[in-house]
């Protein structure tokens, strides 16, 4: 028996040798570059896949063929990537900066097509945007491809959006103007129409091995016992059934499958399929759905243990292949699971959740608790990741605080979700908000929201307080430490759209309401301060200059600052350069935060956001829905 460092040597060995007769010249300058990134991080990626796969026969043979695409994908890896990955490398917490700017859009919705695209590249620059994620523009089914989730080719792009070559070259063209790319990496399904699941509905045996493929319902019934509903109204369950009578898995769409990654076959392929995307100049992929990539009877599948392996397996593929690939995580689950997806060996970068659920949750009842709660005891994560704070996202707003922090203010979470849910979906008497639900579940009296920003905080139905919250969430998403992300459209208080309704394949997904086309009415209007789309865009662009010239709001230290009043939220950014106290009134009225809170701040700051100049010893007033980012 050999012990795992023996084996280690032995597989390390064995792979060497095995691309040195493939003709891998590792003395070629290159390749020793592969080689070193090799030497450091195999044993890494060895112990996670054979924890993973250890115990098939064929475990070896899957590594040396893993190691082979990523030594392929490094040879093919267009050098303007190499040279990245070495300015990279020299500085790993680029993304940290206060000077990024998240922004998203779908390709069609916002440009047309990604030549078009390009032309919005000067726009993108001068609002001072870094970052860039482009939805899904893979090819998937014509009608139903759930905006683009349900990949049928991770090689080609949608036909009417352009090609491969055109995301190359947008890719280019954003780096040269100092803008990251974000792609999708859609990872835990492809659509129905992809050739694996072409063959594996055919029954090519090899194939049916890459998804959860069941002849009758006894595992189907076994799994469900446990797993939940998650798109209720596509399908009930997690299995739909497929033309010859057998059952495959299904988490979301019925034309979503799950792909199997208890077969090494699957990690390998969708390895090369995520290195082949990041050489098209894509700096960061969004890891989608990834707490449902393992499945455990009698669990819930959902962030089982192996998700976390795979992960890191497919991290340190990277750090030896196209190593300043960085993963952002999309886990929209309980808050213990959200933050276990971040780590440097897992996913660097996350969508925060919490923050923006809780946002909208003290918006709605103008009490900050659960906020305040959350960043004392939930936004703390390891010095060289960061969370991406976003306002609103392409999808619902799915309340994810943990019941038992709710508990300890005295606050029950099914109840409260109730609430928020008729509160946002304008069921609420006197709610200012205009919402759509999404997936309500009369099993369980689940519900989620849908709606843009402006729909969401009364700006689409004129209420008077409405621009001033839109700011108010804005700024917290500017402020709260991580990457802001920007709904783009949002600069210039795009509204709901309803017309998906008439759209057959849509009209039942009401998250196509929060993703309206590019209002270019609203963008004509943007100079213009006596429109509402000016002032939320003046209003933006002065966030988004404070931050940028605010080295406070750099990585994510956060900690509370204590208001003495609960409609206030506070919280202190801060480092070694600038100390940042952030303040902000959820209440429609003003009000005041007593001298007491200010005996350890300067006695004099300035708002960032303003220039406004506040004298704080004996207190101050805050007026509705104002936030301050007060400095020295
Ligand atoms: C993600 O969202 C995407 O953001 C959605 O647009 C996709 O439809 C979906 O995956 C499938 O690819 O349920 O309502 O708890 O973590 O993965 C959004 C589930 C979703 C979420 C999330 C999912």
């Amino acid at each position: 028996m050999l012990s795992s460092s023996q084996q280690l040597k032995a597989v390390s060995a064995l792979i060497l040798s095995s691309l040195t007769q493939a003709g891998a010249d590792f003395d070629s300058h290159d390749l020793a570059s592969f080689k070193e990134r090799f030497d450091e991080h195999f044993p890494n990626l060895f112990k996670l896949f054979t924890a993973l796969y250890g115990d098939r026969e064929d475990c070896v043979e899957r590594l040396i063929n893993l190691i082979t695409v990523a030594l392929n994908s490094w040879q093919d890896r267009p050098d303007a990537l190499k040279e990245l990955d070495r300015a990279r490398e020299a500085t790993p917490n680029w993304f940290q900066s206060n000077k990024m700017i998240g922004a998203f859009c779908y390709v069609d919705r916002f440009a047309g097509d990604l030549r078009k695209l390009q032309d919005h590249v000067p726009y993108l620059k001068e609002l001072g945007v870094t970052y860039l994620h482009l939805m899904p523009f893979f090819d998937c089914p014509k009608e139903r491809s759930d905006g683009g989730y349900a990949v049928s080719s991770y090689r080609d792009v949608r036909s009417d959006l352009g090609t491969m070559e055109d995301v190359r070259a947008l890719a280019d063209l954003l780096r040269e103007n100092g803008i990251s790319l974000v792609a999708d990496f859609v990872f835990n399904h492809t659509s129905n129409e992809h050739e694996w699941a072409k063959k594996a509905a055919a029954g090519d045996p090899e194939f049916s091995d890459y998804y959860w493929i069941f002849d009758d319902r006894r595992m189907p019934d076994a799994f469900e016992r446990t797993v939940r509903e998650v798109f209720p109204d596509d399908h009930p369950g997690a299995f739909i059934q497929l033309p010859d009578g057998r059952w495959i898995w299904s988490t979301f769409h019925s034309f979503q499958w799950d792909l199997n990654y208890s077969n090494p076959a699957v990690f390998n392929a969708m390895a090369g399929e995520m290195l082949a995307l990041a050489n098209q100049g894509v700096d960061l992929i969004r890891m989608d759905a990834v707490a449902f990539i393992w499945k455990r009877l009698g669990t819930t599948c959902e962030s089982q243990p192996e998700a976390h392996l795979l992960l890191q397996a497919f991290n340190s593929v990277c750090r030896i292949a196209a190593p300043s690939l960085l993963f952002k995580s999309e886990a929209i689950v309980h808050p213990d699971e959200v933050v276990s997806y971040i780590d440097p060996h897992e996913c660097q970068i996350s969508y925060n959740p919490l923050l923006m659920a809780l946002s909208w949750e003290a918006l709605a009842t103008r009490n900050v608790a659960l906020l305040d709660q959350a960043i004392t005891m939930r936004q703390a994560l390891d010095p060289n990741c960061a969370w991406v704070n976003y306002v609103r996202s392409h999808d619902d707003i799915g309340w994810t605080f943990a019941d038992e922090d709710a508990a300890e203010l005295g606050i029950l979470g099914f109840d409260h979700r109730r609430f928020l849910n008729a509160f946002y979906s304008n069921q609420f008497e006197g709610s200012f908000a205009r919402g759509v639900p999404f997936q309500f579940n009369p099993k369980t009296g689940d519900c989620r929201v849908c709606g843009t920003t402006a729909a969401l905080t009364g700006v689409e139905a004129g209420d008077a307080g409405g621009i001033d919250r839109f700011m108010l969430l804005y700024g917290i998403a500017f402020s709260a430490g991580g990457i802001p992300l920007l709904s783009l459209g949002d600069e210039v208080g795009q509204l709901n759209d309803h017309s998906y309704l008439d759209h057959p394949s849509r009209a039942s997904d009401s998250r196509w309401v929060g993703r309206p086309f590019r209002p270019d009415d609203l963008y004509d209007q943007r100079h213009d301060p006596n429109t509402t789309a000016g002032q939320i865009f003046a209003g933006m662009q002065r966030l988004i200059a404070a931050r940028k010239s605010a080295p406070g709001l750099a990585g994510n230290a956060i900690a509370p600052f204590p208001t003495g009043n609960t409609h206030v939220l506070g919280y202190t950014r801060s480092t070694d350069d600038q100390t940042i106290h952030v303040l902000a009134n959820f209440a429609d009225d003003p009000q005041d935060i007593l001298a007491q809170h200010f005996i350890a701040t300067p006695p004099r700051m300035t708002d960032l956001i303003t220039g406004e100049a506040f004298h704080v010893r004996t207190g101050i007033t805050l007026p509705a829905h104002r936030i301050l980012w007060l400095s020295s």
